[in-house]
């Protein structure tokens, strides 16, 4: 089973990825990896972290020369903020950390300052901060590095493009794959937006967010193209795909919604135009549809089309301008705590949305081919491959 958990404080020393269940030689491209991880960190309105990081993966164990050995995968990316945060941070009992160190006390409207010190009953927001704060999906993004390079050995690939921010929208059009994946091509990330118009009148949004020192959320977009149908099942809750998938985006840190293929809007709408028409072509022996606002999955299993997944996210919640708070100590009412902060993540969280379809797709495809060895996943796969076709 394909497992993965990460570890690391913000400021801590480093971050680290823990990937088990990924099958014996699968060949890893680390520039790949490399290039995953300098994508998080890029976009329009990322702050004053992303000039002192540059994230890289360091591999601790599972490859050897270059390729899986199926034995579990760690994977360490360095805060380079750490030696500014070393005293705060220490992890020996320090007198001069504790005279020295000011807390941070008063929680954050919409962090997780003020839940998270009432439920460890922590005096003070650090100590939740460190590992609520969305530093910790590099690690995610270098795991799902690795299920993309999984993946891709079976014809599966990802991309992400951004929606919305704040209240500049796509206009509505026809997107293809190929468009979405071409956005890495581009040396600017800008807002990831394969619409020229739209992006400018996002990167208006953004700046009016940063001159009113506020913040702005928006939409993302993940789809994966190739992915077969079968994967997932409808035969029991905690088994149905579409349910993974929205966990898997649902987790990362500032969203608050998950759709999957036109699901908001198909609320709205009678049956007739929502559900995607099947057809046949006879020359290619596949059933095909005309539409698809399922987004690549029905009853929990992927039907074959693309499997689309979005994500909204809420504006970031350290305020330049604060909201009104209560400081721990005193229990008055007091600006909430500002540090440092981004405007717009958007086309980072895109990224990292690619991460966590990759990762959710890759224990779906596992589950359902097995193989302890790329070789053993192949033959499943062919086998089902061949089964399809002659269905
Ligand atoms: C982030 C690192 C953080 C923030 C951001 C994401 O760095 P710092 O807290 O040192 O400024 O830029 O974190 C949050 C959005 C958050 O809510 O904590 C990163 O590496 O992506």
């Amino acid at each position: 089973m394909l497992r993965f958990q990460t570890a690391g404080e913000s400021h801590g020393e480093a971050l680290v990825a823990f990937l088990s269940g990924l099958p014996a030689g699968l060949p890893i491209d680390f520039t790949y990896v490399h290039r995953e991880l300098q994508r998080r960190m890029g976009g329009y309105g990322r702050g004053g972290r992303m000039k002192i990081e540059s994230d890289s993966a360091r591999f601790l164990s599972g490859v050897r020369h270059g390729k899986t050995i199926g034995s579990p995968i760690t994977i360490l990316i360095e805060n380079r903020d750490w030696k500014n945060w070393q005293l705060a941070m220490a992890v020996e009992p320090s007198e001069e950390a504790a005279s020295k160190y000011k807390p941070l006390a008063s929680p954050r409207p919409g962090h997780a300052d003020l839940a998270g010190c009432l439920k460890y009953n922590f005096p003070e927001a650090r100590y939740v901060l460190e590992r609520a704060s969305a530093r910790e999906t590099a690690a995610r993004v270098a795991a799902g590095a690795l299920a993309k390079l999984f993946l891709k050995a079976f014809g599966i690939e990802l991309a992400s493009h951004t929606v919305a921010v704040g209240g500049a929208v796509i206009s509505p059009q026809t997107i293809t794959f190929e468009q979405v994946l071409s956005l890495r091509d581009r040396e600017e990330i800008v807002l990831n937006c394969v619409d020229p118009e739209a992006e400018a009148r996002m990167k208006t949004e953004v700046d009016g967010a940063t001159e009113a020192r506020d913040t702005v959320g928006g939409v993302f977009e993940v789809i994966a193209h190739g992915v077969p149908a079968g994967l997932g099942s409808c035969t029991q809750w905690d088994e149905r795909l579409d349910a993974a998938l929205a966990q898997g985006i649902m987790s990362i840190q500032a969203v608050k919604a998950v759709e999957i293929g036109r699901g908001i809007e198909n609320a709205a709408r009678p049956g007739s135009q929502v559900h995607d028409e099947i057809g046949y072509d006879r020359v290619q022996r596949r059933f095909t549809r005309k539409s698809n606002r399922a987004g690549g999955l029905e009853g929990g299993i992927t039907n074959g089309e693309d499997v689309i997944v979005r994500g909204y996210l809420k504006p970031i919640s350290t305020l330049r301008q604060p909201l009104e708070s209560v400081e721990f100590a005193t229990r008055q009412t007091v600006r909430a705590a500002y540090e440092r902060s981004d405007v717009c993540v958007v086309p980072a969280a895109g990224v990292i949305g690619e991460a966590m379809v990759a990762l959710v797709l890759a224990r779906a495809f596992l589950d359902k081919f097995g193989g302890d060895s790329m070789g053993e996943t192949r033959r499943n796969f062919e086998n089902y491959l061949d089964q399809m076709r002659r269905f």
